[in-house]
């Protein structure tokens, strides 16, 4: 009896899902273009680097993990790619993609005092960003304070 109601709302639900999938896609090209510096091509000094830091497919890794663009995505799966290598001052833009709530925060958990100004300081939905500028060398292992067991690494350079 119903059925045209019926299909109405599912082609309704389609276009509500369409229409965000297209909004997320322009998002998150959108964050990266300011405050993110090129890496030079003769990072020479990353060279004798220990480890490898090779990232999990995303399209901006150069060779030994050095990244022009800086982009954490958060799956159900965890943070990728991690650890990530970048130059001090890069912005980092962390995307939710997972199916919960996002919080990014410095470990220790719960006190995030190896680098407390790094926390979003706030849950962040799917499809929502936090962005953090590394002004500090050194290793940074975070985690997201609403599921510790998901963990990351962010190793800032001279
Ligand atoms: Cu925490």
């Amino acid at each position: 009896m119903n059925n045209k109601l019926f299909i109405g709302l599912v082609v309704l639900s389609a276009g509500v899902l369409v229409g965000w999938y297209m909004m997320k896609g322009q998002q998150a090209p959108a964050v990266n273009t300011e405050n993110v510096p090129e890496a030079p091509a003769s990072a020479g000094s990353n060279l004798g680097a220990p480890g490898s830091f090779e990232g999990s497919g995303s399209g901006g890794v150069e060779k030994g993990g050095v990244q022009a663009r800086s982009v954490v995505t958060l799956t159900n799966t965890g943070f990728a790619p991690s650890p990530v290598t970048v130059k001090v001052g890069t912005t980092v833009t962390f995307v939710n993609e997972s199916t919960a709530i996002m919080w990014v925060a410095s470990d220790p958990h719960p006190a995030h005092t190896i680098l407390p100004e790094f926390d979003a300081k706030a849950g962040i939905n799917r499809g929502g960003t936090y962005e953090y500028t590394f002004a500090k060398v050194g290793t940074w292992t975070y985690h997201n304070h609403l599921n510790p067991s998901a963990k990351g690494t962010v190793v800032v350079t001279e």
